[in-house]
């Protein structure tokens, strides 16, 4: 699987799809998530969850992480409007000292005004190296990105983290959203994150909204923005830009 890994990204075979990000008051698409998408010849569609672990684990992940980012800002540059575009980084990514640099330099070709850009980090990103990811994290911030933490509540460390880093935002871990309504004790979770992110200057963002129940839960908790099956599923380049051309 590493060699055809290496050929379906020398040979552009991994796609980008892109999920809508919703503002929950007035419900308009505020942006949208790349997320990769690989189809394999003969094993068919393959997921991230299963080839960025090995894009991780043989260094792949550097030149692959480049690539998601320019294809991403050239993506949401044709798209306008001025909605943003987020992309997931890997942990792995930290360990180049380069990496501020290397976004920087993309930002700047692409073209996009950096605060259109968001960054997806998960709070393990911040337990190894503190202080050098930290240090990363802020020279990031300082070309205008924004740094989100994603999935956050599913990690040991996700409490540990936001003391250490202001991000902008907090993405709300699908494992909550899901159980919103099922389970009494998740709708406490969530109300606490959501005090918390915001309390703390955060943009509040829910993940894996799958039910009208659940978007209205949020809605009347004042959660910020919503991302999931029932708005909207990751879909390829040109179907997002229809949607971003359909009037309200
Ligand atoms: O889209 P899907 O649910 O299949 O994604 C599974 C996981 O893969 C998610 O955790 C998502 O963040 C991650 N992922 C998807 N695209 C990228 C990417 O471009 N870079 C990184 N580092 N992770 C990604
Ligand atoms: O870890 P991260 O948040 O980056 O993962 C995003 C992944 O979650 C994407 O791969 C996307 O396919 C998936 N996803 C997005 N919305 C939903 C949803 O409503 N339900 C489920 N089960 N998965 C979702
Ligand atoms: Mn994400
Ligand atoms: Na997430």
């Amino acid at each position: 699987m590493e060699q055809d890994l290496r050929t379906a990204i020398k040979t552009r075979a991994l796609a980008l799809h892109y999920q809508p990000l919703f503002t929950i008051q007035d419900q308009k698409i505020l942006g949208f998530e790349a997320l990769l998408r690989w189809r394999h010849a003969e094993r068919g569609y393959i997921s991230p969850t299963e080839f960025i672990p090995l894009a991780e684990e043989t260094g792949m992940i550097f030149g692959l992480g480049e690539w998601v980012l320019e294809q991403a800002c050239a993506d949401a540059l044709a798209w306008g409007g001025g909605r943003k575009i987020a992309v997931n980084l890997s942990s792995i990514q930290f360990r180049d000292p380069n990496l501020p640099a290397t976004i920087g330099a993309i930002i700047k070709r692409s073209g996009l005004p950096a605060d259109r850009l968001e960054l997806e980090v998960n709070a393990g990103v911040l337990i190894e190296d503190t202080d050098a990811v930290m240090g990363m994290l802020v020279e990031i911030r300082a070309l205008g990105v924004r740094i989100s933490m994603d999935d956050f509540g599913t990690g040991f460390s996700s409490l540990s983290s936001l003391k250490r880093f202001p991000f902008d935002k907090i993405k709300i871990g699908r494992a909550f959203v899901s159980q919103l309504l099922a389970d009494n004790e998740d709708g406490v979770t969530v109300k606490a994150i959501l005090a918390l992110g915001h309390s703390m200057g955060m943009v509040a963002s829910a993940e894996g909204v799958e039910s009208a129940e659940q978007f209205d839960y949020l809605h009347l908790e004042g959660c910020d923005e919503a991302q999931g099956f029932l708005l909207g599923r990751p879909m390829p380049f040109e179907y997002a830009l229809a949607l971003c051309n359909v009037p309200d």
